[in-house]
């Protein structure tokens, strides 16, 4: 049991009116989605009107369910308190959780992505642990807890996102035991060896198993789960299913997917295409261009790939002016010592590279380190022959469906990581070790030289795969299976 005891969160009242028909301003939702980041952010570009819709098929896809079901979303709006979040957006209603400077050092910066973020991605840098970090990670996940508690009608849906947020489904249940609760992990969940160095892996589980349905990218997660909470709590059961405190809990892998219909659109745009082909002939028409896009993550496995173009480059493979690469960085958690470091040894390798193999107007690699909106983004996919895509470590990986729903010709290949999340689904890509740098080389001269029957087959295999199910179908899938949990 945890030291943040039933009994310490049971005394924490939801803040219910005794009648809510005499306090207008009431209004607890059925649904409710609980992510650490609200659906918009901030920003203070020229032109911009303060409040932006944050992208990505995710936001699109839990804003359609939220619309249909009169919803509320909690969440940080990743900014301070000056910047007050509008209360609706696009029909659905927003509420805030404020988190202070401090609280964003240890919860935010701190236990979520300096802890659970490298202890969950295999330990490719070594976690931190301390002690105030996890006890702010406790505090931010009550009030997360109460907030919802204070805002969901009785008998309503809970839908929890994400490793920020894994205390919040006990607590919850403590609060509002009457309420029904799903959470989805978006990232890995370790195996033991990794897991069992958390020191408060305890109170983690015993936090997840608050839930009715617990929901993975992949069947290898909920098991890494289910083995970790049958050893180390009191559950039993199966991977698919547990018993917990009296308490039956669902436990299923639902991979999440893209927004293929509005891919698929923009992709068709004749102006986004001919951005696409304008983008081509501005690096001079290149016979291959070959494309990384990734949050600046260590996880991501960018050098590796700029290691393996830049030998391909030494071993006369590829040249500046027939091959260019372009590799775009998202800035992300630019606060941590890692990512800086990161973001340091990826801007000194791309130019070394292009010190050593780049002609003047023809850098060998195009590195921008910024974030692009989403129709350049296609464009760029559009423009691409060969999409690289080569994380350590990633739940699932969207940027390699995107792609693959960007090539409506069937044209263009993904190398992908057998350890990204994607790969169990995407079996037309073409394969890498992200730490074998050799085979990444050999995978890319493959790509280069592939005719176009496999190209073809290749990419519509891997179409079909996605077509199955986008990322509506994912949250339909998520959310009919928490139903029967309630039934
Ligand atoms: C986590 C998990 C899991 C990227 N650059 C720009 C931009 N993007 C968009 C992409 C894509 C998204 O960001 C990145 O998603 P990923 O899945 O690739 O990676 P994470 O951010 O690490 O996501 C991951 C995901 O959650 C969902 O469950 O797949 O494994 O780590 O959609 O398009 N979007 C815009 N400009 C950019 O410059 N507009």
């Amino acid at each position: 049991m945890t030291e943040h005891s039933s009994s310490q969160i049971g005394s924490a009242e939801p803040n219910i009116p005794d009648d809510p028909f005499d306090d207008p301003s009431y209004e607890p939702a059925d649904f409710v989605v609980v992510a650490n980041r609200l659906p918009l952010r901030h920003s203070s570009a020229p032109g911009d009107d303060g409040w932006l819709p944050s992208p990505g098929g995710l936001v699109s896809a839990l804003t359609s369910v939220l619309q249909n079901r009169q919803g509320l979303w909690i969440g940080w709006p990743g900014t301070s308190a000056d910047q007050e979040p509008p209360s609706t957006y696009e029909g659905i209603r927003l509420k805030t959780v404020a988190i202070s400077a401090e609280e964003y050092e240890e919860f935010y910066l701190g236990f979520s992505n300096a802890t659970i973020w490298p202890l969950y991605h295999d330990a490719i840098r070594s976690p931190t642990f301390h002690r105030t970090w996890w006890h702010t990670y406790r505090e931010v996940n009550l009030r997360f807890a109460r907030t919802v508690a204070e805002n969901v009608a009785p008998g309503g849906t809970v839908w929890v996102h994400d490793y920020q947020l894994q205390l919040v489904p006990q607590m919850l249940r403590q609060l509002r035991p009457d309420v029904h609760i799903g959470f989805f992990l978006h990232i890995p969940f370790p195996p033991s060896e990794l897991f069992m160095q958390l020191p408060w892996r305890r109170e983690i589980l015993a936090g997840l198993l608050g839930a009715d349905l617990l929901g993975f990218q992949l069947h290898s997660s909920a098991s890494n789960f289910s083995r970790l909470a049958r050893r180390l709590t009191s559950a039993t059961g199966t991977d698919s299913g547990l018993d917990f405190e009296g308490r039956a809990i669902r436990i299923g892998s639902f991979p999440i997917s893209v927004d293929c219909d509005q891919i698929v659109e923009l992709a068709a745009d004749p102006k986004v295409r001919a951005r696409a082909r304008e983008i081509r002939e501005g690096l001079g028409n290149p016979e291959f261009l070959l494309l990384g896009v990734d949050r600046l993550d260590y996880t991501k496995g960018i050098q590796q790939r700029i290691k393996a173009i830049a030998e391909m480059l030494d071993d006369g493979l590829l040249s500046a002016e027939r091959q260019v690469m372009i590799q775009i960085a998202v800035p992300s958690r630019e606060s941590d010592a890692h990512y800086e470091q990161e973001r340091h040894d990826l801007e000194r390798a791309v130019s070394e590279v292009n010190g050593e193999h780049g002609l003047v107007g023809h850098p060998a690699i195009h590195y921008l380190h910024k974030n692009l909106p989403f129709d350049e983004l296609i464009a760029l996919y559009l423009a691409a022959d060969i999409m690289l895509v080569t994380p350590f470590k990633d739940g699932m990986n969207l940027v390699a469906k995107e792609y693959v729903m960007c090539r409506g010709d069937l044209t263009g290949k993904l190398i992908l990581s057998e350890f990204a999340g994607a790969a169990t689904e995407l079996r037309g890509a073409y394969m890498v070790n992200p730490h074998d740098t050799d085979g990444i080389k050999e995978s890319i001269l493959l790509a280069m030289n592939a005719g176009p029957k496999e190209t073809r087959d290749r990419m519509s295999r891997m179409r079909r795969m996605i077509f199955r199910r986008n990322v509506y179908d994912w949250a339909k899938a998520f959310l009919a299976a928490l139903a029967l949990t309630t039934q």
